[in-house]
């Protein structure tokens, strides 16, 4: 029985010291010293030896059992050395390739028209503020001077919502069509002088290549003793200039708006073809970009302001339209579809 350990010893040293992969260690491991291995089984025949044999035995096992256990692991060493010194001959990880480019992202072409048209009024010391977008119908229309039936309040042309739990009492809300708005509630707010500005999203219910249902606008109030049309249009060239470039001309065409009194549109010499006439100015030379004009007195009345006592004007443009303008965009649609092929380009 002494033997037949020592035996064994001798068997699995010289399998051991053949092995030379991981693997071929690991089976070794299972037919030595694993629970049916040849080591187990040895063990399971000493019951029916004396005990006095069984104990000598039983330490000899325990030797051997340590022995191949101790070759295994040293074996085991030198197998993964060598594994890891083949996977080193392999080819090479070249450190020098340049890394892949991560794409930085950036602001939404319309957030950045934005964000400049603000900085140039920011420049010329009027303030920003915001309101809510879902307005009281008093805000976006009456405070306004817009008549009982004036086809803007039409529900073909406004988002009307329904506040829940006011019942027939309800209060008409709109999802208001223009930061006008704001303007009345910066009035409200705070005595004149006011000079403030008022960028934020707008809606109407209008989907073509020139118009989406949500859109952005910036509009701009000043108001004071003494503010006449000169300073209209000191301003709006001076804003001009600044965002489309000092040569580029401006011309003011007599209008209509019910909160302004006079009212004019804003055009500039066209950016695209510099007046000779092209497709985006329709051969007229001129492009559209603002709505301006003298606060009317009802606005500066229901604003709580006293129409003897100040004068003011008042401005507006949307920031798409003017996007497209600075960008050569042929479908406004695109700003708002996403697509950062698309987008990645501004
Ligand atoms: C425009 C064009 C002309 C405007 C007027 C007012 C207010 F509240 F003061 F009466 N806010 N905005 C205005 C005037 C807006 O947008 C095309």
């Amino acid at each position: 029985m002494q033997n037949h350990f020592q035996t064994l010893l001798e068997q699995a040293k010289e399998e051991i010291e053949a092995g030379d992969s991981p693997a071929q260690l690991e089976a070794l491991r299972v037919k030595y010293l694993g629970k049916k291995g040849a080591l187990s089984q040895g063990l399971s025949q000493m019951g029916k030896l004396p005990h006095e044999e069984r104990k000598k035995i039983g330490a000899v096992a325990n030797q051997v059992k340590a022995a191949v256990e101790a070759l295994l692991e040293r074996a085991m060493q030198r197998a993964e050395e060598a594994a890891l010194k083949a996977s080193l001959k392999g080819p090479k990880l070249d450190i020098s390739l340049p890394g892949r480019l991560c794409r930085q992202g950036h602001r939404h072409p319309v957030s950045q028209t934005m964000d400049d048209i603000v900085d140039i009024f920011v420049g010329m010391g009027f303030e920003v503020a915001d309101g809510p977008e879902v307005e009281l119908g008093w805000y976006n229309f009456e405070a306004l001077n817009f008549l009982e039936n004036h086809p803007a309040r039409d529900m073909q042309d406004s988002f009307y919502v329904s506040p829940e739990g006011f019942g027939e009492n309800a209060p008409p809300m709109v999802l208001r069509t223009h930061t006008s708005p704001v303007q009345i509630r910066a009035m409200q707010a705070s005595p004149p002088p006011l000079r403030a500005i008022m960028p934020g999203r707008v809606y109407r219910r209008d989907f073509d290549i020139t118009h989406t249902p949500m859109f952005h606008q910036v509009e701009g109030l000043f108001v004071d003793t003494h503010v006449s049309m000169a300073d209209l249009k000191g301003t709006l060239n001076a804003f001009v200039r600044a965002f489309f470039g000092e040569s580029v001309k401006t011309r003011f065409r007599a209008s209509y708006f019910p909160f302004t009194e006079p009212s004019a549109e804003v055009d500039i010499g066209c950016v695209i073809c510099q007046g000779t006439g092209c497709r985006v100015c329709k051969m007229s030379g001129w492009l559209e970009i603002l709505g301006a004009g003298m606060v009317h007195p009802n606005v500066f009345s229901a604003s709580g302001y006293n129409p003897q006592e100040v004068t003011g004007f008042a401005f507006g443009m949307g920031i798409e339209r003017t996007a497209m303008l600075r960008y050569g965009l042929g479908d406004l649609r695109a700003l708002f579809e996403n697509d950062v092929r698309f987008l990645a380009q501004f």
